[in-house]
């Protein structure tokens, strides 16, 4: 019988079509887990709706209701070993990689209660006879729709302010990944949380998130994937008037300058690069050289990339597992095919690897690609794969010009000695997030977003808990 799901207060099979669920290191289906028809949808958002509204969440104080968070981030902390299990057999990435993140989702539900207890309502200055208050008021039901890439670190990050903030949240994850947030919402509902502050609607998103996001007591929508599914939930969120962080795909920088230590940088390369199957939306995936160092930099980069050894994720040994699916396998096997006919040289990898171990999973080859310019496409469409692109320079200007030309702009990172140098590249780089000497260093106290094609609003930090409020002012006269 297909996997349940929690809606509308209750945990169903749904009347919607069954998803398999697809181990990508083995090809094979593991699980079958039903989805929610329109109707079902409809019913679990108007749940949704009275759950936020019922005073015994709505009049919660700031410290009940950081202790269902911590109750949460309990659960998770006993329960680490199946959450890494769910996500890791949906995504392929290694159990020690899960393991952490797992690690991390339960920080960020405690980072979310400190957050929760100590957020100030604000006096703003009088300007006449009155006394203002502004207070920061939840939105009622947030949609949150996940991704397949990381969904324990992503789910945590979006469901956990949002809870803090006093919304109730109907949570859409990925087609691919589905078994995290069942796991999660588990934990929470034996944290004693209460039917219909947490649902999922497991499915995929040409239905079921269309058909979430067209509900009427939706009144937010928070979504991590990719940018032209972004721009269409913008469209949406337009029609519909309601706010909508976006957490968008990337073509990030990565910079090395002549006075960096040269392996150092290629050690942080090869990590921000190839770190989860290049599956992240950080992945440094162009990375620029001063064009005299190009060759000794690729040849060290090579030697790095190919001493990674590729397995099964459960493998003790194993750095990196398959990709999240075949047919995102075959999607990344493209790019580097397009990468050939645009007339790269494949330093390393363009493959599949070889070995039985390998034969039925999603895997691919850590692979560096040269002889490109900027341009080329495979340097400005996100590939999200292990594949790294990389682009000589001439001089900083010519650095800051060739690194800024792309649509994107999350993150970037520079390895240098000299750090006023570092300080006015940073500044003169379009990104949310940019690191000197080190690479996806991630904290949940700092805020994490995108400029331009790479989303709208900021998570993580207070402005991951303001993201899912509003603000309400209210005027008392003193005459
Ligand atoms: O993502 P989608 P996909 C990028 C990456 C990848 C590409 C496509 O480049 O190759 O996106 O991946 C739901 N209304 N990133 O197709 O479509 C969907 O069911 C409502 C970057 O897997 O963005 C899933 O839950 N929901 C990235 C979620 O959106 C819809 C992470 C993400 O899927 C929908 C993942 C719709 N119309 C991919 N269409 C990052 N920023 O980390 C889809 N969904």
């Amino acid at each position: 019988m297909a996997m349940k799901f929690p809606a509308s207060g209750r945990w169903i099979t749904g009347a919607g079509p069954v998803l398999q669920s697809t181990n990508p290191a083995t090809g094979l289906v593991h699980a079958e887990i039903g989805t929610p028809s329109s109707e079902e949808i409809a019913q679990a958002c108007a749940f949704a709706a009275e759950s936020a509204a019922a005073k015994s969440w709505r009049d919660l104080k700031p410290h009940q209701r950081a202790d269902y968070l911590h109750r949460i981030a309990n659960g998770i902390s006993h329960g680490l070993d199946d959450l890494a299990q769910a996500q890791m057999i949906e995504n392929g990435k290694t159990l020690k990689e899960c393991r952490q993140q797992a690690a991390s989702a339960a920080a960020t539900f405690r980072y979310y209660a400190a957050v929760c207890e100590t957020m100030e309502s604000a006096v703003p200055p009088s300007r006449g006879d009155y006394l203002v208050v502004t207070t920061f008021e939840p939105y009622g039901v947030v949609a949150a729709i996940t991704p397949w890439n990381s969904p324990l670190t992503m789910e945590a990050q979006k469901v956990a302010p949002a809870l803090a903030a006093g919304n109730t949240v109907v949570l859409k994850p990925s087609e691919v990944t589905t078994l995290p947030s069942l796991s999660l919402a588990r934990i929470c509902e034996e944290a004693g949380l209460p039917s219909g502050i947490l649902s999922v609607l497991p499915g995929y998103g040409r239905d079921v998130g269309t058909s979430l996001l067209a509900q009427r007591e939706v009144r937010m929508v928070s979504f991590t994937g990719g940018t032209e599914t972004g721009r269409a939930i913008a469209q949406t969120a337009a029609k519909r008037l309601i706010p909508a962080a976006l957490e968008l795909g990337g073509k990030s920088p990565h910079i090395i300058l002549e006075d960096a230590d040269i392996d150092a940088a290629c050690a942080g390369v090869v990590d921000g690069i190839f770190e989860g199957m290049g599956q992240s939306c950080v992945a440094g995936s162009r990375l620029f050289v001063p064009r005299a160092r190009h060759d000794e930099i690729v040849d060290i980069l090579v030697r790095k990339a190919e001493s990674i050894r590729l397995g099964q994720p459960t493998g003790p040994d194993t750095e990196l597992g398959p990709l999240s699916s075949h047919h995102h396998r075959d999607k990344v096997a493209d790019y580097v095919d397009l990468a050939r006919k645009e007339g790269a040289s494949i330093a390393t990898g363009g493959s599949r690897p070889s070995g039985s171990e390998f034969d039925n999973g999603a895997f691919y080859q850590p692979t560096i690609i040269t002889g490109l310019t900027n341009a080329a496409r495979v340097c400005q469409e996100e590939i999200f794969g292990p594949v790294l692109c990389v682009l000589p320079f001439d001089n900083e200007q010519d650095l800051v010009e060739q690194a800024n030309d792309t649509a994107f702009g999350l993150a970037c990172g520079i390895w240098t000695s000299d750090y006023r140098r570092a300080w006015r590249i940073s500044r003169a780089i379009d990104a949310g997030t940019v690191w000197v000497n080190t690479y996806k260093q991630l904290s949940i106290s700092a805020p994490f977003g995108g400029f331009k094609d790479s989303g709208i609003g900021r998570e993580k930090g207070l402005s991951g808990m303001r993201l899912y409020q509003q603000a309400k002012s209210t005027y008392f006269s003193m005459k």
